[in-house]
């Protein structure tokens, strides 16, 4: 029987964190057994924000090696840049031709960007959930392993979806963002504003690549205050932050005792925060470890990926070749 297919992409902009381990990494390396998996750098997405291309070569060696040293094995999946995927492109601007400027103006990543660096307001920022869109679509992909900030981009996808398949012909099916029935995840930054990224809040962001000690110093830092008042107190916004990121790689039963700590209103936070610290160097230290041994060997990074291109290529070249006949472009066959 053919396994399910399943797309899903980082962008080159830097470090990988604990948000995109979660959101992401985990469920890529949960999904290679049982589906068909392509997973890729997104690099034409990291142009959108990220001009400067001086670091991008690295930046996708980076990604690569730390989601193989996460788990990910390149026998069982197809990995490969973005970029060197064209039939991407060719789809992308097909699909550009039944996306309205309304909705995607509308889209909140877009309006967070514009906020951002209302200086580079570009079209391909405009575009993301299109490109985004073809990533997907080019494989047929009916799962999409994401964290929550992508959920939006997930239904502009179904909706660019069915729009092609009812002007021109049935091809694609409708995608869905995926974690296993869950509700999407997404991780909070430690200093109480927003989730843990790349390129913003990285004071308050755990990198995959962080040491231990730097590790220790930003959850010391998370953002605390003296405890609540009285026993059952409502549990302040980015107190349950660091509950949630504990709960991500502390045990339950420790979790459990810092928990009704807090209902109890005999909380130490400070002894609250030397556990996750350790409890986080634990899991962070053997990944970062062995995405350092990966990273050296950089013709073997550039081999997985030219080997998951020509994989990508063919799946891509076989729906590209359906949309340009449906679309009415075969006009020499
Ligand atoms: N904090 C997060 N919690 C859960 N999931 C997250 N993801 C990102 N941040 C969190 C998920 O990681 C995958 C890859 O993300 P991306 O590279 O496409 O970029 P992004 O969403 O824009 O993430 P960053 O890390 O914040 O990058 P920059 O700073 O460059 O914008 C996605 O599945 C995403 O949901």
């Amino acid at each position: 029987m053919n396994k399910e297919i399943v797309v899903s992409g980082i962008r080159s902009t830097g470090q990988l964190h604990l948000g995109n381990y979660f959101g992401a990494m985990r469920n890529y390396v949960r999904m290679q057994e049982a589906y068909d998996c392509y997973f890729f750098v997104a690099d034409w997405h990291a142009l959108t924000t990220h001009p400067d291309t001086s670091e991008l070569q690295n930046s996708v060696l980076n990604v690569l090696a730390e989601n193989i040293a996460a788990g990910l094995d390149p026998e069982k999946v197809t990995l490969y840049c973005q970029s060197a995927v064209p039939e991407i492109a060719e789809l992308y601007l097909l699909l550009n031709m039944l996306a309205y400027k309304g909705e995607l103006e509308k889209t909140t990543t877009f309006k967070d960007k514009v906020r951002a660096n209302p200086e580079n307001v570009n079209a391909g920022l405009l575009t993301y959930p299109v490109l985004m869109t073809a990533d997907i679509l080019i494989h047929r992909a009916l799962y999409v392993p994401v964290g929550k900030d992508q959920e939006q981009h997930l239904e502009m996808a179904r909706n660019f979806a069915q729009r092609f398949n009812h002007r021109y012909g049935e091809l694609f099916p409708e995608p869905q963002a995926f974690n296993f029935g869950a509700e999407l995840i997404k991780v909070p930054s430690l200093d109480g504003a927003g989730k843990m990224s790349k390129s913003e809040n990285q004071n308050a962001t755990l990198y995959l690549a962080d040491d231990d000690e730097l590790i220790r110093k930003k959850v010391m830092k998370a953002k605390t205050d003296s405890g609540p008042a009285e026993p059952d107190s409502e549990m302040p916004e980015y107190i349950r932050n660091i509950f949630q990121i504990m709960s991500l790689v502390s045990a339950p039963d420790v979790v459990g005792k810092f928990t009704a700590d807090f209902n109890s209103a005999n909380i130490r936070y400070g002894d609250m925060k030397k556990q996750l610290a350790e409890d986080m160097v634990r899991f962070i230290s053997p990944i970062r470890e062995r995405a350092v041994e990966l990273r050296k060997d950089t013709d073997s990074l550039k081999r997985i990926m030219t080997r998951g291109a020509e994989a990508a290529r063919e799946s891509a070249g076989r729906t590209i070749a359906e949309a340009r006949r449906l679309v009415g472009l075969n006009y020499l066959q």
